[in-house]
C-alpha cells in the first residue's frame, strides 16, 4: 500500500448511514453527477429529483452561483479558527440570515448540521433558564414522532422508536407531547388539517404532572418531515405558543427542513405567524452543497445568556467548524439565488398545483391519506401485514428504475422538490408514483 493507489472497490468499507447495508450493497444505487432538477446514476441515467436530495436541495442541484462562490473561497481561507477568532464572512452571513429570519431572531450560532443545531438549541435553552437565575427548569419537551437528528439530545427528545432504542437510557427529565397525526378525521387534507388544536393542551397535562418551574423547553418540528410528513393542525402552533408563554417555557421550532421556502416562506414561523424563541436550521442554508447548520435565538434569549464580566466566555459551546469559510460562501450565494430567483415566491406559487397532482393518487391502490403543505406531500400507504415499510420500499425501488428518486419512511412516501420545480415534473413524478403503486401487490 503506497496510500496512492486505491484498494479495489468492494463497497465494504462504508458503513453506510440510516441504510440496510447488505441489502444496498447487493444491488447498489450510485449518484455520480447532478445538475438542476436531475441527478445522473451510475448506469448512466437521468432521475428525477423528487426528493432535494435529503431535503435540502431547494434552489436546484449545481446552482451556478454557489458552485462560483465554492470555487472562488477555495484557495483564499481555507480555515478560520472559530473560538476567540473569525472571519469577514461568518458575520456578514450571520447578518443576512438575521435579515431574513422573523421578528427579534437576531442572533445566529453556526454549526455543521442539523443534529449540531438542535444539540445547540437544547444546551442554549437550559443556559438561558440558568442566567435568569431558574437553573431548576432542566426538563426538555419533544413530541412524539419528532425527528431532531441523531445527537443524544436530539434522539432523548425525538420521538421515533427505532431511532431510540439501541442506545440506552438517553437523557433523564424528558417528556413528549402526543403526535397531532388523526387520520379517523382528517385524513385527506388538503393543507392544514382542520382538526387537532386541541393536542396543544397536552402541554398543559405535562406542566400539570412535572410543574411549569421544571420546564426548560419545548421543541417541535412545525410540519414534522421525517416521520412522514405531518402538517400542524389549525392553530396547533398558536395554542402551543400560549400555552409556552403562561409557563415561562421556551418553544424552539426545528426548522431543519421547513426552513428557506419549503413551505413557500422563509420559514415555517412566517407561514405559520407564530415566533418562537428559538429556531434551528440546516439543509437548505447551503443547499446541501456544503455541510451547516445555524441556530437563530431571539434578543431576549441572546441577552440573558451574553452578559456578565466582558472578558468572560458566555456559552462554553461551538464546534470547530461553526462559521467555516467554504460554508459561508456557499450560504451567502445560496441567499443570493433565493431572491435572484425568487424560489421562495415559487414555491407558495407552485403550492396549488403541487396540492392537485398529490391528491390526485387518492383511490389509487394501497393509499390511506395524503397530506401537503408548501412543496411537501406525503402519500401514506396501507402497511402489508406483518411486513411493515415493505410495500413503500419497492414503490421506491419501482420509481428509481423509472428515472424518479422518491423518499419514504415507513409506509409513507415523501416529496419534496427543489423550489425550481416545473409542473410538467411534478406530474411525471406523481405519474410515475401511480404506475409503481398499481404494479405493487
Ligand atoms: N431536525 C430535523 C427536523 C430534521 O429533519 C435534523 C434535525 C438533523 O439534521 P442532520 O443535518 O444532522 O441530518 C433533520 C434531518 C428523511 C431525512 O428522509 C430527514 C433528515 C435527514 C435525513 C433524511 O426524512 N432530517
Ligand atoms: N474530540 C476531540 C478529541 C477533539 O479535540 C474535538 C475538538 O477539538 C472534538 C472531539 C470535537 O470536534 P468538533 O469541534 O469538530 O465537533
Amino acid at each position: 500500500m503506497d496510500g496512492l493507489t486505491p484498494p479495489p472497490n468492494d463497497l465494504g468499507a462504508y458503513w453506510m448511514p440510516f441504510t440496510a447495508n447488505r441489502q444496498f450493497k447487493a444491488n447498489p444505487r450510485l449518484l455520480v453527477a447532478a445538475d438542476g432538477m436531475y441527478y445522473r446514476s451510475h448506469d448512466g441515467r437521468q432521475v428525477l429529483d423528487g426528493t432535494a436530495g435529503l431535503w435540502c436541495v431547494n434552489a436546484g442541484h449545481n446552482a451556478p452561483r454557489v458552485t462560483e462562490a465554492i470555487r472562488q473561497a477555495a484557495g483564499v481561507l481555507d480555515y478560520a479558527p472559530s473560538f476567540q477568532m473569525g472571519h469577514p464572512g461568518a458575520f456578514r452571513l450571520a447578518s443576512r440570515l438575521a435579515e431574513l429570519a422573523p421578528g427579534d431572531l437576531n442572533h445566529v450560532f453556526f454549526t455543521g448540521s442539523g443534529s449540531e443545531s438542535v444539540e445547540t438549541a437544547l444546551k442554549i435553552a437550559l443556559a438561558y433558564h440558568r442566567a435568569k437565575g431558574q437553573g431548576q427548569r432542566t426538563r426538555l419537551i419533544g413530541r412524539e414522532r419528532g425527528y431532531h437528528g441523531v445527537g443524544f439530545g436530539g434522539i432523548a427528545v425525538g420521538g421515533i422508536l427505532n431511532n431510540r432504542r439501541a442506545f440506552g437510557s438517553l437523557f433523564a427529565g424528558v417528556d413528549h407531547l402526543r403526535h397531532t397525526h388523526d387520520p379517523a378525521r382528517n385524513a385527506f387534507s388538503r393543507g392544514q388539517p382542520t382538526h387537532g388544536a386541541e393536542l396543544a393542551d397536552d402541554l398543559e397535562r405535562l406542566v400539570a404532572l412535572h410543574g411549569a418551574d421544571t420546564i426548560a423547553a419545548v421543541i417541535v418540528e412545525p410540519l414534522a418531515g421525517s416521520t412522514g410528513v405531518l402538517v400542524p393542525p389549525v392553530g396547533y402552533l398558536e395554542r402551543l405558543r400560549g400555552i409556552c408563554d403562561r409557563h415561562g417555557i421556551l418553544l424552539i421550532f426545528d426548522e431543519v427542513i421547513t426552513g428557506f421556502g419549503r413551505l413557500g416562506a422563509p420559514f415555517a414561523a412566517d407561514r405559520f405567524g407564530v415566533l418562537p424563541d428559538l429556531m434551528t436550521t440546516a439543509k437548505g442554508l447551503t443547499n446541501g452543497a456544503v455541510p451547516m447548520g445555524a441556530v437563530f435565538a431571539r434578543d431576549h434569549v441572546h441577552d440573558a445568556i451574553v452578559q456578565g464580566p466582558e472578558h468572560l466566555i458566555e456559552l462554553f459551546h461551538g464546534y470547530t467548524y461553526s462559521g467555516h469559510p467554504l460554508a459561508c460562501a456557499a450560504a451567502e450565494a445560496v441567499l443570493d439565488t433565493y431572491a435572484v430567483e425568487g424560489l421562495f415566491e415559487r414555491a407558495a406559487g407552485l403550492e396549488g398545483a403541487f396540492a392537485d397532482a398529490v391528491h390526485s393518487l387518492r383511490g389509487k391502490p394501497h393509499v390511506i391519506d395524503v397530506r401537503n403543505l408548501g412543496l411537501v406531500g406525503g402519500i401514506e400507504l396501507e402497511s402489508r401485514p406483518g411486513a411493515p415499510g415493505g410495500r413503500a420500499h419497492e414503490v421506491f425501488v419501482r420509481c428509481y428504475g423509472a428515472g424518479v428518486l422518491i423518499r419514504v419512511t415507513g409506509d409513507i412516501i415523501a416529496l419534496s422538490p427543489p423550489l425550481i420545480v416545473e409542473e410538467g415534473q411534478i406530474a411525471r413524478m406523481v405519474e410515475t408514483i401511480a404506475d409503481a403503486l398499481a404494479a405493487v401487490e
